[in-house]
């Protein structure tokens, strides 16, 4: 733990005040947002270890995700100016799978997708198979991307991607993953076309998929 630096320090110790002044110091300096994010999810990371290792408790897990939600007010409205050029780049459809209520990660991509021009149809956590099916049908989008940050909700990821095939629609849509224990075995589990390790490899497969790169 000794080489996290000061600000993912402060979120392990979830010192509220000293991460939002670090936050608004780094802003002022000019730090990237996008830079701050990845320092925060090395504090969540550890935050997730001590839970594992029983030394922190679902208070903790708690209390950890309500002071990245206070940084990530902080950060949408940069985040959202990213990249302002391009008009409707596309439709991406998006939530986090069955079981599974973790949405900070995935809001970040949303906030991304928007910031670069994607339209972007939120459906939000816990999002039952058929529901990501029927939207995808009605929008037509052809970008999906599906959020998972517990082990026992990859099989949700893999029921949407059998769902998708079910319904005709496995050739016309591209399924992204995302979420911290997501890997390369999880994507070929789930039969996903991606893996994004973080949000801003998310908005990229988007823009290929769209043929903005
Ligand atoms: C905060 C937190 C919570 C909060 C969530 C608040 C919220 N509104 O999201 C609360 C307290 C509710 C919570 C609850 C639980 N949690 Co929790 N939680 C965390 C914690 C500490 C941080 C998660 C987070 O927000 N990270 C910061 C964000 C920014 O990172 P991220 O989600 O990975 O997203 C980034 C990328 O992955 C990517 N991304 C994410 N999604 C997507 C999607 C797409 C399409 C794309 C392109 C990219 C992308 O982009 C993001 C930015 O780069 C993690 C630890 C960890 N290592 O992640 C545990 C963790 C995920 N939780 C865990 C557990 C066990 C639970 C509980 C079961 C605990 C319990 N006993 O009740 C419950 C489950 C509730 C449920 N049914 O969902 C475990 C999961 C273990 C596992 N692999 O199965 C973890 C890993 C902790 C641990 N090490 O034990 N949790």
């Amino acid at each position: 733990m000794s080489n996290l630096t000061q600000l993912a320090r402060a979120l392990v110790d979830l010192d509220e005040e000293l991460v939002s002044s670090l936050v608004k110091q780094k802003i002022e300096a000019g730090e990237p947002p996008l830079n701050i994010i990845k320092e925060c999810n090395e504090g969540m990371g550890q935050i997730g270890k001590l839970f594992e290792t029983n030394e922190y408790y679902l208070s903790e897990l708690i209390m950890s995700g309500e002071i990245l939600k206070g940084v990530m007010s902080e950060l949408e409205p940069l985040l959202a100016n990213v990249e302002k050029d391009s008009s409707s780049a596309g439709v991406v459809v998006i939530g986090t799978v069955k079981d599974d209520i973790h949405d900070i990660g995935k809001n970040i991509v949303v906030t991304l997708l928007k910031g670069t021009g994607f339209e972007v149809v939120d459906l939000g956590v816990d999002v039952p198979a058929e529901t990501f099916v029927k939207t995808m049908r009605e929008t037509g989008a052809k970008v999906l991307g599906l959020s998972a940050l517990l082990n026992f909700t990859f099989p949700a990821m893999k029921e949407v991607v059998d769902q998708l095939a079910a319904a005709g629609l496995r050739d016309k849509v591209k399924v992204m993953i995302g979420g911290a224990p997501c890997n390369e075995e999880v994507r070929q589990f789930a039969g996903a076309d991606f893996l994004a390790k973080d949000a801003a490899t998310g908005v990229s497969f988007c823009k290929q998929i769209y043929g903005q790169n």
